[in-house]
């Protein structure tokens, strides 16, 4: 047992001996004889929920991070005691808790090699302010551990040695390092001698994380306020560490509409209606795709949510139904901030029926945002959200709105020190009536969840599209995200890189950046490698803050226009790569964005890398992040790959240089990947094609693939009417086969497949569809061979002479 004097002296508190113990079906508790309780939940065979209260009694038992529909069931359990520990056994994991201090070790149920121990562990301090705890848990930080994660932090991938806090903050024109900003996502990974696991301190006061930076083998966690509540989640794959986080907290509701993952464009401001117009029509004349375009705050009446500015905008539906006819979705930002006035009717609404957040002692929460001076409804009370998804009917289902934009939903407040709420504001937290303390990082997801269903119902049956600024664990069932107000400078496109791998290693992978930058204006060059890499990130959107000068793909010149069209298109050729990427995330919680410590942990030289990662499962990218490049060195991780433009075959596992002029990045593809691909499109449906065509990247050997799709829209999808297509191949001298098996009902309109064939070694003699000898349907590209299929096949079979 560790006596830390000079913690107690500190004003610490720490668990005394066991002197109980209970159990009850999945459950375990732990008794001190100072009536300390750890309540140990083992709620899958590899993960275990450990909570803790000072006083002989927990809290209401309250999350909105974990999801009601979070898997739960173990294979086995045995808990037996020697006499120093109490023993619990699953099939994945041992976890000792030491009688004489309550401290936690956790060991690897196969290998019996020990994953992770309390260093003190649980121990607490008694805030005399607020009441309650502050309540720490400290582990022992092995010497070879890594850590990743925590959402949106913007810092280099791998965590040690530094420490964080969480608290959603306004951070406009945030730097590499500032901390807190936007989201509070409570989550980490650890790697350590090649196994993972992930913690989950799931408490929404202002908590905070240091990787081994006050004290070199210590790792803790603590928060103002709450329990200490935390998820130990076992890997040993980071992938299954990450997967069983996001089925924890949640995978998103359903698939976005694909329109969602096309190109965005935005600005703050648009307007007026001729200025709107002024823009889609130059996407069309240039032929650049554009699926959606962003109406900013200055669409609305002085700024009060749900209405029109009838000057700029006279006929708001018209407006909407010519964009949507031009192939232009709309999306309209909505802040939380509702303008104090007695004419507004939601405002009136929202006073007479009690809906507005109060400070402690009953006045209103009053604070000055962009409508001037503003109440804010309180989204923690159910009653509220209901009535807030309500008032998206108007704007959704007549006006045609097809997406909305959450912004300064931290929430957000001008000219205060604390750019937020004051501390004594009162939620209801869904009947658990607490302070802003403890609603502040689930404020905006309650907003954001709010919204969403007001989408989900008004749209139906298309499927709703929502963005939030502010998140906290969980909320990415519900809404994309984007990471705020970023900088154009070439820092902030490494900064964007980064927090787009590490929000997808923390479950949220329906994010991306302000493309360009927001704050200042981008050079050409740099845009375009912020486009490039954009394309990349699920939610692909230009927006600036418009006060520096344009901002559209065509405003720096003929070279760079051509530039973007030339990635937008690739990112448009490649949204069946995407979309399965995304089906595979919402039902496996499978990150679309992958570190490289995240696609090969094994290999110890991913550890530490931050600017490649792999897209989907089988497209290696890294951005150039530096003016005047012509080309850069990047690590390709273990295996072969194929450079995207050349075609020439690399051996990973070393760092490479790659040529990449402006008009180009590094890019690679997997060996034995088919990749799909759609013809470009300058909006998603805007060709009805019968042909999709598969690159097939020869491998000696085999290589499984997907390709999912369906409607594209609607939740036909949900019950059967789509379409999993799963190729084999398999590589030899002389002979090639690609096999496919199709899962589920639904027919797309294609029926031909246009398969390339790259790097095949030997010229095609003969081809079999199904076993029956075809006519050779075949054309030449340089090192590549491409043959058409005219119809569904179940095996393409190959021949050499
Ligand atoms: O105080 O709505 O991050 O994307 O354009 C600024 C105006 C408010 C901040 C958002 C930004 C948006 C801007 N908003």
């Amino acid at each position: 047992m560790i006596v830390n004097t000079e913690l107690e002296q500190k004003g610490n508190l720490f668990p005394s001996r066991i002197i109980g113990y209970k159990k009850d079906v999945d459950t375990l508790y732990f008794t001190t004889k100072n009536n300390v309780i750890l309540q140990v939940t083992i709620v899958r065979d590899s993960v275990i929920r450990f909570r803790y209260a000072t006083t002989g009694k927990f809290e209401n038992d309250f999350s909105y991070g974990i999801t009601m529909h979070a898997s739960r069931g173990y294979s086995f359990l045995e808990i037996t005691e020697d006499d120093t520990h109490y023993i619990i056994k699953t099939s994945k994991l041992i976890c000792k808790v030491e009688k004489l201090s309550l401290q936690v070790s956790i060991y690897d149920a196969i290998d019996l090699v020990l994953i992770n121990e309390d260093e003190i562990g649980f121990h607490w301090e008694e805030s005399y302010e607020f009441g309650g705890d502050i309540v720490k848990m400290s582990k022992i930080s092995q010497k070879a551990e890594s850590y990743y994660g925590l959402g949106d932090k913007p810092v280099d991938v791998n965590l040690k040695g530094k420490r964080f806090e969480n608290w959603v903050t306004d951070s406009y024109a945030f730097g590499k390092d500032t901390d807190p900003i936007y989201k509070a996502i409570p989550f980490y990974t650890s790697i350590c001698n090649n196994k993972a696991y992930g913690i989950f301190f799931d408490n929404t006061f202002r908590t905070y994380f240091d990787f081994a930076q006050e004290r070199r083998n210590v790792t803790s966690f603590w928060a103002q306020g709450g329990e200490m509540d935390y998820y130990f989640i076992y890997g040993p794959q980071m992938q299954d560490v990450v997967a069983n986080y996001t089925d924890l907290t949640g995978k998103p509701h359903a698939l976005p509409p694909l329109w969602a993952l096309g190109f965005h464009q935005c600005k703050w401001s648009y307007y007026p209606e001729s200025n709107v117009k002024q823009i889609t029509k130059t996407f069309r004349d240039l032929q650049i795709p554009c699926d959606a375009i962003y109406l900013d705050i200055d669409y609305m009446d002085g700024f009060r949510c749900f209405t029109w500015d009838k000057n700029h905008f006279p006929d708001p539906k018209r407006m909407v139904t010519e964009l949507e006819e031009e192939g232009f979705k709309t999306v309209v930002i909505i802040d939380p901030g509702i303008k104090i006035d007695l004419e507004y009717d939601v405002f009136k609404e929202a006073l007479d029926k009690d809906y507005f957040c109060k400070r402690a002692d009953g006045p209103y929460m009053k604070g000055k945002v962009w409508p001037g001076e503003c109440y804010f409804p309180d989204y923690t009370k159910p009653e509220v959200r209901e009535w807030w998804s309500g008032l998206f009917q108007e704007l959704i289902e007549d006006i045609g709105v097809k997406g909305v934009w959450n912004d300064m939903n931290e929430p957000a407040v001008m000219d205060v020190p604390n750019k937020s709420f004051p501390n004594d504001v009162r939620h209801d937290y869904d009947g658990n009536h607490c302070s802003h303390r403890k609603a502040h990082n689930i404020y905006g997801m309650q907003m954001a969840r709010a919204t969403y269903h007001g989408l989900k119902k008004y749209a139906y049956p298309k499927r709703p599209f929502v963005i939030t600024r502010a998140a906290y664990s969980g909320t990415q069932r519900y809404t994309s995200t984007w990471m705020g107000d970023n900088v154009a400078t070439w820092e902030h496109l490494a900064i964007a890189n980064n927090q787009a791998q590490r929000m997808a290693m923390s479950g949220f992978s329906f994010a991306g950046s302000d493309i360009g930058g927001f704050a200042e204006q981008p050079q050409g060059e740099l845009f375009a490698r912020w486009i490039q890499l954009g394309i990349f990130h699920s939610f692909c959107r230009v927006h600036s803050s418009g006060d520096h000068g344009d901002q559209e793909p065509w405003v720096f010149g003929q070279e760079i226009t051509d530039i973007v069209r030339k990635f937008v298109e690739i990112r448009y050729q490649l949204l069946p790569y995407l979309y399965t990427a995304f089906w595979k995330h919402i039902n496996h919680g499978t990150p679309i964005l992958k570190s490289l410590v995240l696609f090969d942990q094994e290999d110890a030289q991913t550890h530490y890398r931050s600017d490649e990662f792999v897209y989907g499962d089988q497209i290696l990218v890294c951005p150039i992040q530096e003016p005047n490049a012509k080309g850069r060195r990047m690590y390709v991780p273990r295996g072969k790959w194929y450079n995207f433009w050349t075609k020439e075959i690399i051996e990973g596992g070393k760092e490479i240089w790659v040529d990449a002029d402006i008009d180009s990045m590094p890019i690679f593809i997997k060996e034995g990947a088919v990749i799909p691909k759609y013809p470009v499109q300058q909006y998603v449906g805007e060709k009805n094609f019968d042909e999709i065509t598969l690159d097939v990247y020869y491998k000696a050997g085999k290589e499984k693939s997907q390709l999912y799709d369906d409607a594209h829209d609607g939740y036909d999808y949900k019950k059967g009417r789509y379409s999993l297509r799963t190729f084999k191949l398999t590589g030899k001298k002389k002979e090639f086969i690609l096999t496919q098996h199709k899962e589920g009902t639904f027919d797309a309109a294609y029926s031909k497949f246009i398969v390339n064939l790259h790097n095949l070694p030997f010229k095609i003699a003969s081809v079999q569809i199904d076993n029956v000898e075809v006519e050779l349907n075949q054309s030449e590209k340089g090192e590549s061979q491409s043959i058409t299929v005219d119809k569904e096949f179940s095996e393409l079979h190959l021949f050499a002479k």
